[in-house]
């Protein structure tokens, strides 16, 4: 079967390392957020690309879902005793990273063109994609502190400020990477991991072409909301700042119009009915990933659901 994910942040990369490991799938490919991505220390960081990539590559920091695996810290902390920002904490292997991504970009290469250069290099067997190799960086407006930058909302504020909403800047001067839309078009079935739907798929959806490629294939999403609150992020927070009580149907009727259907979990089996009102089937099943197994278990209901489905 032919997969599409759309994935950010530590949720979306433990599904779609559930469905790289499924032997279900022979061709996935996925379409990576680039909202996060930012320059610091003249150094061109791309938070959920490496968070997938590192996940599938199976070198993620197991604790935080984001840098590398038994990593040190020696860079940021030699910086902090120079009096330099290390908000940011980059690992001695990540910062690595920055710099071949900033070298290869800086020669003029695509930003997806470097993300399959590095992808090779870790073993990566499937497509690895940014939505676009264009800059649309995610803007926070909040109520306390203006406008933020994301990761500066996240990372620095620890995503406390109350959220107004979210720009994706230049989001329509942008062009879809090169193969995201093939990828699309190709696919058997499209996947919305369970990522935050206003910063890690939002942006994705942003970005013109895709949402309109989307919207005619069939699409699976896996809430990212359990019990009206997230395993880990901000998401529950944002729905609550935006005036939208958190929940699975919340997440539903955000994609409304997309989804053919959702993965929601136990705790929120009452809201079954009201999802399948909306014209969205429900599919009730622990969307818990504590391990490897669960998220190839998950991946796997998700495509055995698409199947039951097609006939
Ligand atoms: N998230 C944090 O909460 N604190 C950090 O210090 C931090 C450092 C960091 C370094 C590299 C990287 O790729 C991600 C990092 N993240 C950190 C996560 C980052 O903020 C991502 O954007 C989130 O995971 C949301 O996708």
């Amino acid at each position: 079967m032919r997969v599409t994910a759309l994935a950010g942040g530590v949720g979306g990369a433990k599904l779609a390392d559930g469905l790289y490991r499924s032997p279900m799938i022979n061709d996935l490919a996925v379409i990576v957020n680039i909202g996060d991505d930012f320059e610091h220390f003249g150094l061109t960081i791309c938070p959920d690309l490496d968070t997938v990539c590192y996940t599938l590559a199976g070198i993620a920091n197991p604790d935080t879902g984001w840098g590398q695996s038994e990593d040190t810290y020696a860079v940021i902390k030699t910086l902090e005793r120079l009096g330099g920002p290390s908000w940011f904490k980059l690992g001695d292997k990540d910062i690595a990273t920055h710099m071949e991504r900033t070298r290869l970009l800086r020669a003029r290469n695509r930003l997806s063109t470097v993300t399959a250069m590095l992808s090779r290099k870790w073993g990566i067997e499937c497509c690895v994609l940014p939505a676009s190799d264009d800059p649309v960086p995610t803007i926070v407006s909040t109520v306390e502190m203006g406008s933020l930058a994301f990761q500066e909302y996240f990372v620095k504020y620890q995503y406390q400020p109350q959220v107004v909403e979210f720009i994706f800047k230049n989001a329509s001067k942008a062009q879809p990477a090169p193969g995201v839309l093939e990828a699309i078009e190709a696919s058997d079935l499209i996947i919305f991991c369970p990522s935050n739907p206003w910063v890690s798929l939002d942006p994705i959806l942003a970005i013109p072409g895709i949402r309109e490629a989307v919207s005619s294939k069939r699409v699976i999403a896996i809430s990212p909301i359990i019990g009206g609150k997230t395993v880990k992020g901000p998401a529950a927070k944002m729905f609550k700042e935006l005036g939208i009580y958190p929940s699975a149907l919340a997440v539903a009727d955000h994609y409304r119009s997309l989804l053919e259907g959702i993965l929601i979990d136990h705790a929120d089996d009452a809201l079954a009915g009201a999802i399948d009102r909306m014209g969205i089937k429900p599919l009730v099943t622990d969307t818990f990933m504590r391990h490897i197994p669960d998220r190839i278990r998950l991946a796997e209901e998700a495509i055995h659901f698409a199947k039951r489905n097609e006939q």
